[in-house]
């Protein structure tokens, strides 16, 4: 059966905190960070923190509805990976060095060199997986804007809102929120689209960029969302 569409120049009203978010149409594109196997799976370099990967699998049936809802309508998907170049040349030593992980950024694990470009592991978790027309980003930083094109091929296409789903919550993504509201993009993050390995922080991301009357956004949860739509 034909799904009813709205006209593409629609405004959606979603019922948000800390206020309604109207999301126009065709102009709002759903980002989603780093769902890669480096980060959900074990062996990669989430795993090589110390950290309980098992935690960000909750994210992955929100983000997948709403992947689903977007690609239904044609509107724009980017999908970032947190990626070097193998030859590390734009790896800071600040980066790679700090700490004592079980492995560090390029060495050789289960899933290949970890965070480096064209490896098993940089590559998105098979569930979310890309599809042609999709952006998909290797960003050498935590935000999505550094070091990318994602400025420039979200102007061209002259999308003005943005939908923040991924992991973790306090590191790339609210770091790709910020970010975006810097250069003048109105951002909403999915409740439940977004998890961390430490739900504390999870929690406290969530409040803080929402807080002061939405200071870098709004937030909803998914069902909120699509229902919306
Ligand atoms: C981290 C990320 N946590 N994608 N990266 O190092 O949040």
């Amino acid at each position: 059966m034909d799904m009813p569409t709205a006209p593409a120049d629609a405004l959606h009203t979603v019922p948000a905190f800390p206020f309604e978010y109207k999301l126009p149409a065709g102009k709002t594109a759903l980002v989603i960070i780093d769902m890669q196997r480096d980060f959900i799976e074990p062996g990669g370099f989430g795993a090589s923190l110390g950290n309980d990967v098992s935690r960000l699998i909750p994210a992955i049936a929100p983000i997948s509805m709403l992947l689903e809802a977007w690609r239904a309508r044609g509107w724009p998907v980017v999908h970032t990976r947190e990626a070097h170049k193998p030859d590390l040349s734009d790896c800071p030593p600040a980066k790679r060095d700090r700490g004592s992980p079980s492995l560090r950024i390029g060495e050789p694990g289960p899933m290949g060199r970890l965070l480096i470009s064209g490896e098993p592991g940089v590559d998105i978790i098979p569930e979310l997986y890309p599809v042609a027309g999709e952006l998909v980003l290797d960003k050498p930083g935590k935000g999505a804007f550094y070091a990318t094109g994602l400025g420039d091929w979200l102007k061209a296409r002259d999308i003005t809102h943005l939908i923040f789903t991924g992991v973790t919550t306090e590191v790339c993504v609210q770091t790709s929120m910020r970010e975006a509201n810097d250069r003048g993009y109105d951002c909403l993050i999915v409740e439940d689209g977004t998890e961390s390995y430490f739900p504390e922080y999870k929690a406290a991301a969530l409040e803080m960029l929402t807080a002061q009357g939405g200071i870098i956004g709004w937030r909803c949860d998914s069902k909120t969302l699509l229902a919306s739509l």
